[in-house]
């Protein structure tokens, strides 16, 4: 399953992987006044190429004014203005329409905070070349995490042990949230059904891309702890997670054992 520090999962028998796209960066935003210009400069100058979206739900501290200025200033760089929090994964949702509506071939998901480093984001392009989905992954050989203290190292593998183990997803890092889709992928997968709600959204299109037999590949990402700006996680995103993973887990069993398959 390891290739050359990459995880690779599916079969790609007499697959061809048709050319990739415009690519559409993705960075969901919540009060990153400090942190969405470092970003958004950072993707501009890792992938000149590739166009921004930065999607802010109305951050009280002005962060979508400060993504309108730089998109003011620059044509690769576009906001989308939604009008409350809503959650990371609706913003993301709302995200991946506004890019295959406007003709992108690949959409990545990055975090404004820097945990995502823009400059490892085209070796994510590189494997999309002959993949599906590409996972940045801090859980397979070659991947880690900087400045993280062992508790949340600790919570983040096991929730990512116990996801894999419940769902019988052969994904080392699936709550991850560094990714690259084809636009295909997003349209094969059922975005509308997609649970929306914090980590559990990471894992439901994990899983959705694994059971329609997509090919997903991981590749070592080195995850780089905030430095700026609060963090939006919770306990409780992390207990709704836990406990979504558990019903769709043993949901699935039952469904199985009835004789048929959810997520179809
Ligand atoms: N649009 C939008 N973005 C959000 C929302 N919640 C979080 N985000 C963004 O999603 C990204 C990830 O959130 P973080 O707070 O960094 O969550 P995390 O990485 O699990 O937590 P830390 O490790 O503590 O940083 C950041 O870019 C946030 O600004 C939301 O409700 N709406
Ligand atoms: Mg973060």
């Amino acid at each position: 399953m390891n290739d050359g520090g990459k995880a690779t999962l599916g079969d790609t028998r007499g697959r061809q992987f048709g050319p990739l796209g415009e690519v559409l960066v993705i960075i969901p935003t919540y009060n990153e006044a400090e942190n969405v210009q470092p970003i958004v400069g950072r993707v501009r100058a890792a992938v000149p190429e590739a166009h921004v979206l930065v999607a802010d739900d109305n951050s009280p501290d002005g962060t979508g004014k400060l993504a309108d200025e730089l998109a003011d200033a620059d044509d690769h760089v576009h906001v989308l203005h939604r009008k409350g929090k809503e959650g990371l994964g609706a913003a993301y949702l709302a995200g991946f329409r506004w890019g295959i509506d406007h003709g992108y071939g690949v959409l990545v998901e990055m975090d404004a905070d820097g945990s995502h480093q823009p400059e490892e984001l085209p070796r994510l392009l590189t494997a999309l070349k002959g993949a599906d989905l590409v996972l940045g992954s801090r859980w397979i050989p070659g991947g880690r995490v900087v400045n993280w203290p062992k508790s949340r190292e600790f919570l983040s593998r096991g929730g990512s042990t116990y996801s894999r183990l419940m769902l019988g997803v052969p994904i080392r890092d699936v709550t991850g949230g560094y990714r690259a889709f084809r636009k295909e992928t997003l349209e094969g997968l059922g975005m509308d059904e997609v649970a929306s709600a914090g980590y559990c959204f990471q894992v439901d299109l994990a899983w959705r891309a694994v059971k329609k037999g997509f090919h997903v590949v991981e590749v070592p990402i080195t995850f780089v702890e905030r430095e700026r700006g609060d963090s939006k996680m919770s306990r409780n995103i992390v207990v709704e997670a836990l406990w979504r993973v558990t019903t769709w887990g043993v949901g699935d069993r039952v469904t199985r054992l009835r004789g048929g398959a959810r997520h179809n």
